[in-house]
């Protein structure tokens, strides 16, 4: 057998299926993460599924996201989660030890495994040879449930790399190449697997830089090979006994190729407000910069920092441009304090903030009206940053640094000298802040918070319904569009009828009033509907305002299984011109016809029939009938216990 490392993975954990691209399958999974904004949620659907302890390998709940504390309730979801960890035997990483991407990998990711994650850049863990998946809450609660978690088998694309990368281009730069070439919906149910001799010339943090990102193109995960690389990593932080080798066998049967000559890349930037709007960055050189952000799960690593304090060593940084760097761990700020490489940082002028999400998810830091806002990050989509009118670039944190010190968007390699980043052999390690479950059960009582409220229930759905377009959009839809990040809105995810008002805040802010006085009705938007992040929020808060069918020319994976796990119907224009006989307002009829494959929706006010079509599996399509996949899992559990 020529197998890709993916498939090696997949087959080790498959329990439904066949591997075929496009059949439906299920995967044991052996770690699961949440991060407080999408974990109040998943933790108040595990304990509605009455399972009395996870049955994963390892489950993790970090706090990193929303950490402000601007009033009671942040700081009320913070304490649920830590005693719902306790109770059900999740670790958990206390607000400030820093973001789940980067202490999964330092701390716990395993080549081989499987992990699922509450937040859509779970795939960083595949720069260590995981297969790592973003999804739903509600889909992360089941797996720590035990269940399996069903998807569609992605083909496996194979990227090939070679040569090595030229001084001042970095991981960073890689991903940004593979963004433009496949744009934010060309990994579609893809994995990308990296190969080829480019690979060992990446530490593991780039490579995570790479899968994390992978992210914006759509793509279910994607996956760097286990090497001496990654036993190096691994060791470095005392953690060799995990480590096995992963690579495809010689010849593996990849379904379509990517190539890119590493030798051949330059620096680069994705332009105002799409991941894939990439250009080099000496074609947007000069642009002046108010603001630079250096962080994230993708860039904060502790190869990113020690370069950031390296290029900035003995420097100033412009008095036009506000700095802030966020450290990804408590480890990497330690090491840097340690090194006395924190100094040059600080010297040169930045601002340190918090180790977390911090700015990337318009958590502070939003810049100044019509800003410019260079950041390391990895979404720039319109608004995210806090400020609509700000237009936000993403580059490589080298990139940032050349732009933070002259004041406009600058090719780093102006800077001159090239610092050679030499790793650790042996990181200094400090687990202090991850709370370890007791062995035994905790029967304490888990603190709730006044502003968690009881998840929302929802009967079936109806064998016929009507309702009004009650909004027509384009291509590209993010979840940050249909349900913004940000303090004041974050305070609210476990708070359901609350969170709802804020529902396409920006895009339409008479949405919810809408779509209550009309008791519900569609929603129809383009190509690659709900992308972005896995908030079930997004289709969760639609569904509690009535809304039964989204309409779409195609969905993102995630957004798709969350509208499905919350009852909602995704159907998909057979043709294109369905998508402009519709208009916003228009009446819709629909007989789903015990939800038939194809089905023709009925446009009462254009007197037209559109053919739509279910793209869903059967057990899908049962959950969509008994009103979503809560009320699936309870019956079953509730049949188990009677047996
Ligand atoms: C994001 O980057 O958009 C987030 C915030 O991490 C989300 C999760 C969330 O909405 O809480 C994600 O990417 O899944
Ligand atoms: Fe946090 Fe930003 Fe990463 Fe999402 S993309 S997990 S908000 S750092």
């Amino acid at each position: 057998m020529n197998r890709t490392a993916s498939e090696k993975v997949i087959v080790q954990h498959l329990v439904e299926g066949k591997t075929k691209p496009g059949e439906q399958i299920g995967l044991a999974i052996d770690h699961t993460l949440t991060q407080d904004s999408t974990g109040t949620l998943a933790y108040l659907e595990f304990e509605a599924m009455g399972v009395p302890h996870v049955k994963t390998r390892l489950s993790l709940s970090f706090v990193d996201h929303n950490m402000l504390q601007n009033d009671f309730r942040n700081a009320d979801d913070h304490r649920y989660l830590r005693d719902v960890a306790a109770k059900y035997g999740v670790v958990f990483s206390r607000p400030g030890n820093g973001i789940c991407h980067q202490i999964h990998l330092e701390r716990f990711a395993r080549p081989g495994f499987t992990l699922l994650g509450s937040d859509s850049h779970t795939p960083t863990a595949g720069g260590m040879g995981m297969i790592a998946i973003g999804a739903g809450g509600l889909d992360v609660a089941a797996a720590m449930a035990g269940e399996p978690f069903n998807l569609e088998m992605p083909s496996v694309m194979g990227v090939e790399l070679t040569g090595s990368l030229s001084p001042f281009v970095s991981a960073k730069d890689i991903i940004l190449e593979v963004l433009k070439r496949l744009t934010v919906k060309g990994g579609v149910n893809k994995i990308l697997e990296y190969y080829g001799a480019g690979v060992q010339t990446l530490s593991v943090p780039e490579r995570a830089t790479i899968t994390n990102m992978g992210t914006e193109t759509g793509a279910t995960t994607s996956i760097f090979p286990s090497d001496q690389v990654t036993r190096d990593f691994m060791k470095a932080q005392n953690r060799e006994d995990e480590w096995l080798e992963l690579k495809a066998d010689e010849g593996a049967n990849y379904a379509e190729k990517l190539k890119l000559d590493l030798e051949k890349l330059e620096p680069s930037i994705a332009l105002p407000h799409s991941p894939d709007n990439v250009k080099r960055v000496s074609e947007v050189e000069g642009t002046p910069v108010d603001q630079v952000c250096i962080g994230s799960c993708t860039n904060s690593s502790l190869r990113d920092l020690k370069m950031v304090a390296a290029l900035l060593k003995g420097r100033k940084i412009s008095d036009e441009v506000s700095l802030t760097i966020s450290p990804g761990s408590r480890q990497v700020l330690e090491n840097l304090a340690a090194s006395g490489e924190l100094v040059d940082i600080i010297g040169a002028g930045a601002r340190i903030l918090e180790n977390g999400c911090g700015p990337c998810i318009g958590v502070g830091q939003a810049p100044q009206t019509d800003a410019v806002s260079l950041r390391t990050f990895n979404r720039n989509f319109k608004g995210r940053s806090g400020t609509q009118s700000a237009q936000v670039y993403l580059a490589s944190p080298e990139t940032a640094v050349a732009s933070a010190i002259f004041g406009e968007i600058t090719d780093p390699r102006k800077l001159g000298k090239y610092p050679i980043i030499i790793l650790p052999e042996r990181t200094a390690i400090d687990d202090n802040m991850l709370i370890f479950p007791p062995k035994k059960p905790h029967l304490g009582e888990v603190f709730r918070g006044p502003n968690i409220k009881p998840l929302p229930e929802f009967p079936p759905i109806p064998a016929k319904f009507s309702g009004e377009v009650l909004l027509k959009l384009g291509d590209n839809v993010s979840t940050d569009d249909i349900l913004p990040g940000g303090s004041e809105i974050m305070a609210l995810r476990s708070n359901i009828p609350k969170i709802s008002e804020y529902t396409f805040r920006y895009i339409d802010p008479t949405f919810t009033k809408r779509a209550l006085d009309r008791k519900g009705g569609f929603v129809v938007g383009g190509e690659n509907y709900g992308q972005g992040s896995s908030r079930e929020h997004a289709a969760l808060v639609p569904r509690y305002l009535g809304v039964k069918a989204v309409i779409a020319k195609s969905f993102a994976r995630i957004h798709l299984a969350n509208l499905v796990n919350f009852g909602i119907l995704p159907l998909v224009f057979v043709k294109k011109q369905g998508y402009t006989d519709i208009v916003q307002g228009d009446l819709l009829r629909l007989d789903l016809e015990g939800l038939k494959n194809k089905l023709f929706i009925k446009n009462a006010t254009q007197d037209l029939e559109i053919q739509v079509e279910i793209c869903l599996s059967a057990p899908e399509k049962e959950i969509v009938k008994a009103g979503g996949k809560l009320a699936v899992i309870k019956a079953k559990h509730a049949k188990v216990e009677m047996h």
